[in-house]
């Protein structure tokens, strides 16, 4: 385990460490959250899924766009990284109308400057994926920007950069998902800069806590869609009553182990790897 020292950022299920002026090692940790509370009770493997599952993706779309990873850890939790020059928006493709895209729907009838058709239900397919940016928050939640407002923070030349290479990478993972059965309802990616303006994808992407999976033989549009990993939890919370104030409630082992399968079988599902085979050589997934 990286020394706290060199701890260079911390969020709800995750740290950040820098190895050297180049690197950085991404760790995902066991810890869930729900209603943006992070519960007490971690679901094993569940920072392992995400970090294969980030890796598949990573090694897959190479071509469309460079990314950060250097080297995956044999702890199978480590991401080692290139150091970027973070751009401080938050690229989100939405597929389906779901969460805020939802909510600024129902009330503007567009989401972030793209005026939709009228009559879309909850969770219903948009014609065309969108590209919806937002600023980083580093409380709280995230907030919808317009087009305007992001090419004052990147500039408009990198802003259709992004937004191009963000909708080919959403295409060609939400393509690979469906036949898979899980629908990418929505994701988000984070952009950096290398040294000459290069544009690198980091962070995690294209994971269940980076995105909304849904299980694509339950999706009935007109309502708000079952989380593929989530939802035993949301469905054991709601049943205690509980406030969503923080500390959230301790899961039972029921719950965990129903969990943990969830995001063994989206792992499994989309890659087609033996999750134990993940465990013995996190490599695996990069081939
Ligand atoms: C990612 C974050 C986390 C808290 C900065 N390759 C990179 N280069 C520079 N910066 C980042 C990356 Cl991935 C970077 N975050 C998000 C991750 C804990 C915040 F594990 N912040």
């Amino acid at each position: 385990m990286p020394d706290a020292a060199l701890l260079v950022g911390s969020g709800k299920v995750r740290e950040l460490y820098a190895l050297d002026d180049e690197r950085l090692l991404l760790v995902a940790s066991d810890r869930i959250s729900t209603f943006d509370v992070v519960l007490p009770t971690e679901i094993p493997d569940k920072g392992r899924v995400l970090t294969g599952l980030a890796g598949f993706w990573f090694a897959r779309t190479r071509d469309l766009c460079a990314n950060h990873l250097l080297a995956l850890r044999p702890d199978g939790r480590s991401t080692e990284c290139r150091r970027l020059e973070m751009l401080p928006i938050e690229c989100v493709v939405r597929g389906y109308l779901a969460g805020s895209g939802w909510k600024d729907y129902t009330t503007t009838g567009a989401v972030c400057g793209h005026t939709l058709p009228p009559g879309l239900t909850e969770s219903a397919e948009l014609p065309e994926p969108i590209f919806t940016q937002a600023t980083k928050a580093r409380t709280g939640h995230d907030e919808n920007i317009d087009r305007d407002q992001a090419a004052e923070l990147v500039g408009v030349e990198r802003l259709g950069e992004v937004e191009r290479v963000s909708i080919a990478l959403y295409r060609f993972a939400a393509e690979h998902a469906r036949t898979r059965g899980i629908l990418i309802a929505d994701t988000k990616f984070e952009f950096g800069l290398v040294e000459q303006g290069q544009l690198v994808l980091g962070d995690e992407a294209l994971t269940p806590d980076s995105s909304r999976f849904w299980p694509a033989g339950e999706y009935r549009p007109g309502g708000s869609q079952p989380s593929f990993d989530k939802q035993f939890v949301r469905d054991y919370c709601e049943s205690l009553g509980w406030d969503k104030i923080a500390p959230g409630p301790e899961l039972p082992d029921d719950v965990v182990a129903g969990t943990r399968a969830r995001y063994v079988e989206a792992f499994e599902q989309l890659t087609g790897i033996d999750f134990d085979d993940y465990l013995a050589n996190p490599d695996t997934v990069l081939r």
